[in-house]
């Protein structure tokens, strides 16, 4: 999926964009299946992990997040568990396999407010290796102004350690924290911008700063993220309190420290082995 060059910007820049990561005959299905998640209508009968918001309930100025929507629906999982997807963030991350940890279903209609600039990583030390590879797969045609997901160029190299998790769901300023951080690590901050048209994306790493902000434009920005870890990563109990620990440790085995394949399946290892039945 992914051309020598399109590594080495990886590696130089922290994320690199891609032109096509899906069929484009999926794009409208998926956003039926948007829609249906989003009124609480889960085809499987399993809800989602988070459920940030819901059609009648939640503030309609709010960007619209779920987070593993593929346990409540079968066309978001045939996307989030695609076993090339997987092996394109293996390869970027340097790993024998890739394990999904966490999908993430964002809908930002017009006028929608900001999401905050984070770093995936801080929010992660509930498992080891703590780390993260993610591919964001825009819905429909992107751009600065419709708040599509910006990059902090080079932010995977900054340093590491201090990174408080701030506000993630309409921050009054959603630049605020990177600003910072640049400031603090004394480096120049190169902001940019993954204008994709629908179906294309892009894959970034762990500790690069991202975040979005409002959507200033007459258009829907509907996206679906792959987060993945490590086909090797295993739980870290002492980190359970920390970032998403809460939400995700619920799936440890009262005795050791085996991320289930049940609720983390592997979407492709190095030798051939994908969780059976995805
Ligand atoms: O879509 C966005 O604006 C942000 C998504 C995000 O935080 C992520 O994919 O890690």
């Amino acid at each position: 999926m992914l051309a020598a060059d399109d590594q080495a910007r990886f590696h130089a820049d922290g994320f690199v964009t891609v032109d096509s990561l899906i069929d484009n005959s999926l794009i409208d299905p998926l956003k039926d299946r948007f829609e249906r998640l989003f009124r609480g209508d889960f085809e499987t009968g399993t809800a989602p992990d988070e459920v940030n918001w819901q059609h009648r309930s939640s503030d309609p100025t709010l960007t619209r997040q779920i987070c593993n929507g593929w346990k409540a629906d079968r066309l978001i999982a045939s996307v989030v568990l695609d076993a090339g997807l997987g092996e394109a963030a293996a390869r970027l991350a340097g790993w024998p396999g890739a394990r999904i940890v966490q999908d993430n279903v964002i809908w930002k209609p017009p006028g929608a407010r900001s999401l905050g600039f984070h770093r995936d990583n801080a929010y992660l030390s509930w498992y080891t290796p703590t780390e993260m590879l993610s591919c964001w797969i825009a819905l429909d045609d992107t751009t600065a102004a419709g708040g599509t997901m910006e990059l902090a160029r080079g932010s995977h190299r900054w340093p590491t350690g201090s990174d408080a998790m701030g506000e993630f769901h309409a921050p009054d300023d959603y630049r605020a924290p990177v600003v910072a951080a640049a400031e603090t690590a004394g480096l120049e901050l190169d902001i940019a911008a993954v204008e994709v048209t629908a179906g294309g994306g892009s894959f970034h790493h762990g500790w690069a700063w991202h975040g979005s902000g409002p959507n200033r434009s007459g258009r829907h920005r509907r996206s679906l993220v792959l987060h993945c870890a490590s086909s090797e990563a295993r739980f870290r109990r002492a980190g359970f309190a920390d970032g998403n620990g809460p939400v995700y440790s619920r799936y440890a085995h009262l005795t050791g420290d085996e991320m289930d394949e049940n609720h983390f399946p592997i979407l492709w290892r190095s030798d051939g082995y994908r969780t059976p039945g995805i």
